[in-house]
């Protein structure tokens, strides 16, 4: 289940840290009183009563003036888009409305509070404030990775290569979150390399109900296994627990019709990325290039930095977003098909590139 993302905002000095600070119960970011003090958001993980475990984000808010105060206000703008909650602190500041505008825009549930700074004590406000972030909170449906693919006594055949980009001395995330989900369900889950699918398919009396492959190894795969055998990948079951999949599989029509010199964007949601940096940053790029027979401009957009601006773009490739959360995703594709700019993800664009998207078993 992902954390409930809950950020604050409000002007400087509205008492933004101060209340983080509070709701925390110990020092999270610097509380001062010169305005600016806070530049980059600040996240402390808390646990609170009924809401499970929340990420707090501290933002810079707005209100600052300079160059400075523009670019705190910017990176503060762009953890809406991963807010699940906004805590918004009014201080009859002109821009306070603008904020709510573009969380209401965002459909991002708000709780607004009126600043205490220099008045009240902080501890005041706090019992309300847990009360009615209970009682916005968006409801967290538990979805299956791997949706209506699978059922138990089924044996699913997971394909993983433990290489040199694989961490060491463990399973990546999806791998593990998948692992344990087929179990729950009473399937059977059947573990290899590439190298060992052939032996591991010859070992099995019945056949797998589905086989699941790290997207890298989709090629190799694909040939190994019967045409008519279900065939997926880890990347495609993430994504459609956590975004719009159609919307991807949509998207990936259009690397048929990029051309030389076109201008791809591969998001990345995180800015942490030994496990995937090749896929995205040269193997897809290549392919891509390979595809159009020509040079391509690729610009990567690391963690929260989303361009403002997606005209430029032929194709957005989001990463399989595996540390990130489905508002993130959910935005991004909304953001994408408003600018009208197609967007698919790694393993549905690997899938495609490697010519078996319509082989490839979709989970609902
Ligand atoms: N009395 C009182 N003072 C506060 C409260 N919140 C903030 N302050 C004071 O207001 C100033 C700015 O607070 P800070 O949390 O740094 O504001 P931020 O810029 O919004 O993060 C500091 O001097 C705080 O001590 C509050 O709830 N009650
Ligand atoms: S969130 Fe995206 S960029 Fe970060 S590790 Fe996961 S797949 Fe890679
Ligand atoms: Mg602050």
């Amino acid at each position: 289940m992902d954390r409930l993302q809950i950020a604050f905002f409000g002007a400087t000095n509205s008492g933004k840290s101060t209340l983080v600070n509070a709701l925390a119960g110990q020092e999270v970011s610097l509380v001062s009183e010169l305005p600016g003090t806070t530049t980059d958001p600040v996240r402390k993980v808390i646990e609170l009563p009924e809401l499970g475990p929340c990420v707090l984000v501290d933002t810079a808010g707005y209100g600052d003036p300079g160059t400075l105060g523009a670019e705190r206000e910017r990176r503060s703008r762009a953890v809406i888009d991963s807010t699940d909650i906004a805590v918004l602190l009014r201080s009859d500041h002109p821009e306070d409305d603008r904020w709510l505008q573009m969380f209401q825009t965002a459909q991002i549930p708000v709780v607004e509070l009126r600043s205490q700074a220099g008045k009240a004590p902080v501890q005041e406000v706090i019992p309300d404030l847990i009360r009615n972030l209970q009682a916005v909170r968006p409801d967290q449906k538990e979805r299956l990775l791997t949706g209506g693919l699978v059922g138990k006594d089924d044996i699913v055949v997971l394909v993983m290569p433990q290489d040199s980009e694989a961490p060491k001395g463990r399973l990546i995330l999806p791998q593990v979150q998948i692992l344990r989900e087929l179990l729950d369900l009473g399937c059977i889950p059947v573990c290899c390399q590439p190298d060992g699918l052939q032996r591991a398919l010859d070992g099995l009396h019945s056949r797998p109900a589905l086989t699941i492959t790290d997207s890298q190894a989709f090629a190799k795969v694909n040939a190994t296994l019967p045409p008519d055998w279900p065939l997926t990948s880890f990347s495609i079951l993430l994504a459609g627990a956590k975004g719009d999949i159609k919307a991807f599989v949509d998207g990936a029509k259009a690397i048929d019709t990029l051309r030389p010199g076109d201008h791809v964007l591969i998001a990345e949601a995180c800015t942490h990325v030994p496990d995937t940096e090749d896929i995205g940053r040269i193997k897809i790029p290549n392919l891509l290039r390979k595809r159009v027979n020509g040079d391509l401009q690729v610009t990567i957009a690391a963690g929260n930095d989303f361009p403002d601006d997606l005209t430029p773009y032929s194709l957005i490739i989001q990463c399989g977003g595996c540390v990130a959360s489905e508002r993130l995703l959910r935005s991004r594709i909304k953001k994408a098909l408003l600018a009208g700019v197609p967007i698919t993800n790694y393993g549905i664009a690997l899938a495609a590139l490697n010519g078996i998207l319509n082989r490839v078993s979709i989970p609902e």
